[in-house]
């Protein structure tokens, strides 16, 4: 907890885009309040500071409506991973991630992460469709029994969007931004999640916090090394001082 009047400063941002209703607030909700609750949809953006180790993620849920569109590339300015969001149901949010989301990106790091979510995976998965004992715990104190096997969703939907969709989009953008060498594979970055049961999301989360890691570290000796020059020079200037004047 910082003290009070105290603000925390973001060592780094992270950018959740992504038509409308696809489910970027409620992922974020999951993750940070451990449930799932109706949402509104976005206006304009919020952010949520996360503490990892000692470093602070600032994680921006954008608003995936037309009429916010404008405000995205200034939420993406100097973000240092991307989280690009659809709906497993419906083809075209994903279609949308490279016709109208892709672009925003442009402004941000050079060397930036990117991750492709597919959402509402309970919708369509069986697996995803049961909460894991820990959600269920976090959720309700009462500890619920869980049903020894998944069961399929009451009404399952078609899956839109396969996995060769999204490896082929992941390896699409890797090449658009001339990433090829220095990201991570595909398979390690796209991931199908369901905000509603916490299927996979503290591992999309925690996956991209431990990928932008190395950036935090990087940006912060940067910061650094001009003071440590500084405070070195200081030190070698008094010894020398001092034995000059003897
Ligand atoms: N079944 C299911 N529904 C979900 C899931 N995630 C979100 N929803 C529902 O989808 C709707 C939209 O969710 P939001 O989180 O508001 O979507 P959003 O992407 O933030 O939308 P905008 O803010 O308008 O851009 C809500 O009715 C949610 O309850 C999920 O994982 N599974
Ligand atoms: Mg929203």
């Amino acid at each position: 907890m910082p003290a009070p009047g105290k603000m925390r400063k973001p060592d780094i941002k992270i950018v959740i885009l992504g038509d409308m209703n696809v489910g970027k607030t409620s992922l974020l909700h999951r993750y940070t309040e451990r449930s799932f609750k109706e949402t509104l949809s976005t206006i304009g953006g919020a952010f949520f500071l996360k503490q990892w180790g000692p470093y602070n993620i600032s994680i921006w849920d954008t608003a995936g409506r037309e009429q916010f569109h404008g405000l995205g590339s200034m939420y993406c300015r100097g973000a240092a991973a991307i989280i690009l969001t659809y709906d497993v149901t419906n083809w075209q949010s994903f279609v949308e991630l490279e016709d109208r989301f892709l672009s925003l990106t442009d402004s941000a790091n050079s060397d930036s992460i990117f991750a492709i979510v597919g959402n509402k995976a309970d919708l369509t998965d069986p697996q995803a469709h049961v909460m894991t004992l820990e959600e269920v715990r976090a959720e309700d104190d009462s500890v619920l029994p869980l049903p020894s096997f998944p069961t399929p969703p009451d009404s399952p939907l078609h899956k839109q969007v396969s996995q060769d969709d999204t490896i082929a989009l992941y390896n699409r953008i890797i090449r658009y931004k001339a990433l090829e060498g220095s990201s991570p594979p595909a398979e390690k970055m796209c991931f199908e999640t369901s905000a509603k049961t916490g299927f996979n999301v503290d591992i999309m989360f925690e996956t991209l916090f431990d990928l932008v890691l190395p950036s935090i570290i990087q940006k912060r000796s940067q910061s650094e090394s001009p003071i440590l020059y500084l405070e070195d020079c200081n030190e070698e200037g008094m010894k020398s001082k001092g034995e000059c004047c003897k």
